[in-house]
């Protein structure tokens, strides 16, 4: 089903005069006015240069992009120990920040708006991938099931090193420090990265956190190191500016809790207290199947006082539901901007869409990357 065919459907004048959906509709964010409530998700692709910085290629990709009502970075490391992926950018360095300015310059200039994705991942590393070969780090000393995607290809996860307590200020720090990497480099605000089993949620969920100080055991505890982070980073930018991305039941990254109601309810209650810009959930499992518990998002955002971005295989169908019966505010597409750079004009007209082989998904240069048609 497309808009197109919607509105065929609709044969009384009163509701031809009636806009069918408001999800084309412009949206107040905090300071910003989004052109329309569709969001482009943060999508890895891996196209980052040497130092792990962005360049005009990347610039023209995002900028491709700028009529979703906004755009989400790629997950952007903030340290090099939170780098876990070959050739992803950071926002830590002088050279990161004016290579990103390339990019919220040219999203500006086309219209849109820019959100750095803030990311530390912790055990979802390697240590060819960190300075001088150290460890991961992680909350406790446990090696997640899986591969790392290094310069050289897929190797074993090996098992980090648990942070001691006096590092964790380090780490906040560093999340400081990077959101005030990113309003320098022009971003209209950023998004913390506390799903998908990286370090943040490694924190959360009590299958990876096994400590027994103040950042482990209780529920407050594990949610210690998340909330000191989201005060840091709305004491840089203001917390207007400040969205927070949540996995509660996704085992992406072999990641788990024995109740994730329990965590991710208590988690939520805690952020109300920051007055953040939104909410972003993954619904499900992440690039998996929408298996979620019954009621569980409709529950969570019920409990947060403000704005609830959805995100988990929307397509326009799902997309409209959600706005028709109130379920989200905005509405987040990853994988169909990679093939459809103006996916919101061709939800608005029906024009199918085309999907982006996976292949051009991470690596490489502008094949399958800035050469889609628009
Ligand atoms: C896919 C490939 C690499 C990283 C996430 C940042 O899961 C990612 C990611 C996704 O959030």
């Amino acid at each position: 089903m497309n808009l197109a065919s919607l509105k065929d459907r609709c044969t009384s004048k009163n509701l031809m005069s009636l806009p069918i959906t408001d999800l084309f509709q412009p949206f107040r964010l905090g300071p910003l006015e989004l052109a329309n409530r569709i969001i482009m998700g943060p999508l890895t692709r891996a196209r980052a240069g040497k130092g792990d910085v962005q360049g005009p290629l990347n610039a023209e990709y995002y900028a491709q992009r700028a009529s979703a009502g906004l755009i989400l970075s790629e997950a952007t490391q903030i340290s090099q120990q939170g780098k876990g992926y070959a050739w992803t950018p950071g926002i830590y360095t002088d050279e990161q920040v004016a290579g990103w300015k390339l990019s919220t310059d040219a999203v500006h200039k086309a219209g849109g708006l820019i959100y750095a994705q803030l990311w530390h991942v912790g055990r979802i590393s390697h240590p060819s991938l960190q300075e001088n070969e150290k460890l991961p780090v992680s909350a406790s000393a446990i090696a997640p099931q899986g591969k790392a995607f290094t310069e050289t290809g897929f190797v074993p996860f090996v098992t980090p090193r648990a942070l001691e307590t006096d590092e964790i200020a380090g780490i906040v720090a560093d999340y400081a420090h990077a959101a005030r990497c990113a309003k320098t480099a022009g971003f209209d605000g950023v998004e913390v990265h506390s799903a998908n089993g990286y370090l943040l949620d490694q924190f959360l969920r009590d299958q990876t956190n096994k400590r027994t100080d103040r950042y482990g055991g209780s529920l407050e505890n594990r949610s210690r190191f998340c909330l000191e982070v989201m005060a840091a980073v709305c004491d840089v930018l203001g917390s207007d500016r400040v969205g927070i991305r949540l996995a509660p039941v996704s085992a992406a990254n072999d990641i788990s809790d024995s109740d994730p109601w329990g965590t991710f309810s208590y988690v939520v209650e805690q952020l109300n207290q920051f007055k953040l810009a939104y909410l972003h959930c993954v619904e499900g499992q992440t690039i998996g199947p929408r298996d979620i518990p019954e009621g569980f998002f409709v529950k969570l955002r019920s409990q947060f006082e403000g704005v609830y971005m959805a995100n988990n295989g929307y397509d326009l169908e799902l997309a409209l539901k959600a706005r028709r019966e109130n379920l989200a505010d905005l509405i987040c597409f990853g994988r169909p901007f990679i093939g459809n750079p103006n996916l919101v004009e061709k939800l608005r007209t029906g024009e199918p869409l085309l999907d982006a082989p996976r292949e051009t998904w991470y690596g490489g240069g502008a094949a399958g990357y800035t050469d889609w048609p628009a």
